[in-house]
């Protein structure tokens, strides 16, 4: 399938159809014509519930996307996938984080192997080890228990511990710190170490390659941070460090023992690790149990995605619909706004996840393609955003479907406060839906000149996604379901949603310009005059220190 076979497609031309047609057509149209779209426009899955009847669409719309779905082959890819096929057709590689998740008694065949057994063998490794730490069994050189865990790593065996830890904080232990440490902004780990007791830290160095640059560098650190502080012996390190990779040579090299090494797969994607070894901190902080029922609530979304029918099946439908914005209504962006503090780093995860996946010009077979790819995904929690950039999505002259996500019941009540912020959401979204026309702001005694600042149009579509409770579990389904959602876009692209080429690029960059700033003697150099200048500033700035 190439890319012109898609826009030229009858599925697709019908839609581009379709969205003509819809010209004009209002979301406070649609809702008046149809007294039953709030409760008929909604679905459920793994324990979430999806109300998507605030979007620019009608039933045709479904169908028609619906359609393209069936003719792009969503599910014959979707079942290629679970089966371990090797989808990222650029990397040769399964696409297997679903294996992840799956209880021991499924069987996912890559090359032959059964993988399911491998991935429990760690788990089982990873609970023991936790439990040792948790308990305090596990001692630092010194004797000491530990008490700070901090993971190094960036991307993908970063952000999925950082968002895990801050969404889960109320089911971790208290009284154990957890860091973590990505950027090579030397600020980064002197922060993050500056009050802590190397007696009493252990460290995760998460790298799947073990040879990103960020990683080892910080890893490098935290050995010297550590051994200055226990006296140089440097058999602390196998009482202080951990690695989570798949390179066992590089972690051996590294001085690491990998016995205290916990392993993952090729057919990990790192924006998809989170839920491998990766975890691991996540586990020390919220437990082997806990982290297990995040699991299955990943497990859960897997197997909503597999067997749900089209219709009510959740990432299907969001996938869909974001095709329809970004590909009819030429939306660049989509807004994700959890109203849960302890959601902060939700959208920055997801940020990689859509992005780092979706972001790709060529189809598989190396076509570029004619329409648009990846949205930008972005966000910040509710109900700070409505005090900043709101008044963007409410106001301006760009169309921005936005997620909601909220949650029936506050994990911390004070007083009635979630009421306001649930209220809060609940309102945002009946704001978006339906505006505040003229008449209703001259009505409210608004002088002539001041009513067209005062008019919000409406239309502008949302999703709401309601969860009874922040959980572990509750966390894996949402997760899963925005996995699933890029998968569903990147499937219709025709794109491979697994690779992700440009970062390589970035990672073998800079190792050309880190001698031509270090080198004592003037290097020369063979950039365009801007990066050339560049250079030479810092040079002169770093002599003159
Ligand atoms: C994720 C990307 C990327 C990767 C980091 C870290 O899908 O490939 O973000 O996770 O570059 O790579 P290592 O885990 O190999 O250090």
């Amino acid at each position: 399938m190439s890319a012109k076979t898609l826009s030229t497609s009858a599925e697709w031309k019908a839609l581009a159809r379709h969205w003509r047609a819809l010209h004009g057509t209002t979301l406070k149209g649609l809702f008046d014509a149809d007294a039953t779209r709030g409760t008929r426009f909604v679905a459920d899955g793994a324990g979430l519930h999806l109300d998507y009847s605030k979007n620019l669409a009608t039933d045709e719309t479904l169908g028609l996307l619906q359609k393209l779905a069936k003719a792009r082959g969503v599910f014959t890819r979707r079942d290629a996938m679970f089966r371990g096929d090797k989808i990222n057709e650029t990397e040769k590689r399964a696409v297997l984080h679903v294996a992840l998740r799956a209880p021991r008694s499924e069987r996912i065949l890559v090359d032959g192997v059964d993988v399911v057994p491998e991935v429990h063998a760690v788990l089982d490794r990873m609970a023991a080890f936790s439990n040792k730490v948790r308990s305090g069994e596990w001692r630092g050189h010194s004797g000491k228990p530990i008490r700070n865990v901090i993971s190094i790593g960036i991307g993908g065996s970063d952000l999925g511990p950082v968002m895990a830890y801050e969404a889960l904080k109320h089911y971790s232990r208290r009284d154990m710190s957890f860091r973590f440490v990505s950027n090579v902004d030397p600020t980064d780990f002197v922060e993050a170490t500056r009050d802590l007791d190397a007696e009493e830290t252990l460290f995760i160095v998460c790298s799947k390659t073990f040879t990103t640059l960020e990683t080892l560098t910080n890893a490098h650190a935290a050995r010297d941070w550590c051994l200055q502080q226990l006296g140089g012996d440097e058999r602390a390190v196998a009482k202080h460090f951990v690695a989570v990779s798949t390179n066992a040579t590089e972690v051996e090299k590294f001085g690491i023992d990998t016995a205290n090494m916990f392993g993952f797969w090729d057919w990990v994607g790192g924006r998809y690790s989170m839920d491998s070894a990766i975890g691991l901190s996540t586990m020390l902080a919220i437990g082997p149990d806990a982290f297990r029922e995040m699991l299955g609530g990943f497990h859960a979304m897997d197997e909503h995605f597999r067997t749900a029918p089209a219709e009510k099946n959740l990432p299907l439908l969001m996938g869909l619909l974001s095709i329809w914005y970004n590909n009819f209504f030429a939306a660049q962006t989509v807004a994700v706004l959890p109203y849960a503090q302890y959601l902060k780093r939700f959208p920055a995860y997801l940020q990689q996840l859509t992005m780092e996946s979706n972001g790709k010009h060529v189809t598989l077979d190396g076509t570029r393609v004619d329409y648009a790819t990846g949205p930008i995904y972005w966000g910040e929690p509710g109900s700070n955003g409505q005090h900043s950039f709101y008044q963007l999505i409410h106001q301006g002259t760009r169309l921005i479907p936005c997620d909601f996500i909220g949650f029936e019941h506050a994990l911390t009540p004070l007083g009635g406060q979630h009421d306001l912020l649930m209220a809060n959401l609940i309102a945002q979204t009946e704001a978006l839906a339906f505006g505040k026309m003229p008449e209703q702001v001259r009505a409210e005694g608004t002088p002539d000149w001041l009513v067209p600042h005062r008019v919000c149009a409406g239309n502008r579509p949302t999703n709401t996604i309601l969860v009874e409770r922040l959980t572990p579990y509750s966390l894996g389904t949402l997760v899963a379901l925005y996995e699933h959602s890029v998968f569903v876009q990147g499937a219709i692209w025709n794109i491979d949603s697994f690779d992700q080429w440009g970062v390589e690029l970035g990672k073998q960059l800079a190792n050309k310009v880190i001698p031509q700033l270090r080198d004592a003697r003037e290097p020369k150099l063979g950039h365009d005059s801007s990066t050339n200048a560049l250079i030479r500033r810092y040079r002169a700035a770093r002599k003159a220190n």
